[in-house]
């Protein structure tokens, strides 16, 4: 039997793949109220895919609780928070769970850590609570790191489907460890040593926010010049060798917003790329409230109510607001403006949307300028309805005459 620790955003899909690929499959998480929601047959988070994938996996006979079990084989898939200070990764969840798991665990029992950590979390902070524990690694317990790789928005298929990466002390352990992850992965699974799978998971997000903060910074130049970024990169990327990702209002998400500090926070003389990159991506927000400042002056619009930021989430058709360029946008507006910009977004129903706008016509209404901070589905299907208004578009998804771009 597998126990999956921890039911987020990555723990939940991995274990109702498992269980529905007939691995028998327990899910424990510490917030009873996550528990009890599974328990009576409902998923925490909306996901492509998720809702049948768990009815799936009931029917295999999945079970939920907050006890750890006893078991050979854990799964931890615990948040890996960074600290905004020293720029380091904040193990102390990943430390928690393996800690608990030592409690109840027979010896011989593998420990696969999913949790994104940087290079070294596991010699550092990991190895330590087991050995504390009396247990000797590679005797007693196995030790595993198998990050994961899914896209929000797409994470059943990219369960499906994507490569993995499998670090192990012992070849033959990760071996029989990637024989359980085959159950449902059709991909190649790779298996290395734990620090180089720390670090290939840790470099997969700092390429994507590099080749973004390139993307951001072309725009930042095309404006400040008056050229069209989006019609340069187009011409640029057709070149064999060329593939110029995005420019954006930010960078979101616990990802690729947060793992690269792990690098800068490691090697700070080392990682300067980087740490630059990040910096613009973090300054895209800002750069967009400039850019409404200016909309607005040349437009006599003076009150920031009749602006309307269509978006909340940190990306398209999904309902997390994690790291999310809108918020930060809007925590940097409070600090330089009068509050009162409008928002919107049709994934978010808590407190953050007044309630009058749960409806895009609604929302329209009100206001005179429209910012499309996200490409959500629902708003590209609706593009005619901002005839009339005036758009300033972060997204490159309007064609609107008279449309601002980034
Ligand atoms: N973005 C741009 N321009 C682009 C592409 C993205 O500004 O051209 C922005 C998005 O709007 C979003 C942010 O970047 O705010 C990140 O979005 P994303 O879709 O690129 O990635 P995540 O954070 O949802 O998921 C990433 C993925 N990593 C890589 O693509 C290397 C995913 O495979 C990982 O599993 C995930 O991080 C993770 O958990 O580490």
């Amino acid at each position: 039997m597998v126990n999956v620790i921890g039911l987020g955003y990555i723990g939940l899909p991995t274990a109702l793949m498992m269980a529905s690929h007939g691995v028998e499959v327990v899910g424990t998480d510490y917030n009873k109220k996550l528990v009890d929601t599974l328990n009576a047959g409902k998923t925490t988070f909306k996901e492509k895919g998720l809702d049948e994938l768990f009815n799936e996996a009931v029917k295999s006979g999945i079970k939920f609780t907050t006890e750890y079990q006893v078991t050979d084989t854990y799964i931890v898939s615990v948040p890996t928070p960074y600290d905004k200070f020293s720029k380091k990764v904040d193990a102390c969840y990943v430390v928690d769970a393996v800690k608990a798991v030592m409690n109840v665990c027979p010896k011989g029992a593998t420990v696969v850590i999913e949790s994104t950590i940087s290079p070294r979390t596991i010699d550092k902070f990991v190895r330590p609570v087991i050995s504390e524990n009396g247990f000797e690694i590679g005797k007693d317990i196995n030790l595993v790191h198998a990050p994961e790789r899914i896209i929000p928005g797409n994470m059943v298929y990219e369960l499906l489907h994507n490569n993995r990466t499998i670090g192990a002390d012992d070849a033959a352990i990760g071996e029989k460890v990637k024989v359980l992850y085959a159950s449902f992965c059709q991909g190649e699974i790779v298996v290395t040593d734990i620090r180089t799978a720390e670090m290939t998971k840790v470099v997969e997000n700092t390429f994507r926010a590099v080749n973004i903060a390139f993307a951001n910074e072309l725009a930042k130049i095309c404006r400040h010049d008056n050229m069209d970024v989006y019609e340069i990169i187009r011409i640029c990327n057709m070149h064999p060798r060329v593939n110029i990702l995005q420019p954006g209002p930010g960078v979101g998400g616990h990802c690729i917003s947060v793992d690269p500090w792990f690098l800068v926070g490691d090697y700070p003389r080392l990682a300067k790329v980087i740490d630059e990159s990040m910096k613009t991506n973090d300054g895209m927000p800002d750069f967009v409230l400039e850019r409404i400042y200016e909309i607005m002056k040349e437009n006599n619009i003076s009150d920031p109510g009749r602006v309307g930021l269509y978006g909340l989430t940190y990306k398209e058709n999904v309902d997390d607001m994690r790291e999310s360029p809108t918020l930060q946008l809007l925590e940097s507006q409070e600090k330089h403006l009068a509050k009162g910009l409008k928002v919107y977004d049709p994934f978010i129903c808590d407190d953050v949307v007044p309630k009058q706008y749960h409806d895009l016509d609604k929302f329209l209404e009100d206001i005179d300028l429209v910012v499309i901070m996200v490409k959500h589905n629902e708003i590209k299907e609706n593009i005619d309805k901002l005839n009339g208004k005036i758009v300033f578009d972060t997204q490159n998804i309007c064609n609107l005459n008279g449309t601002y771009k980034l």
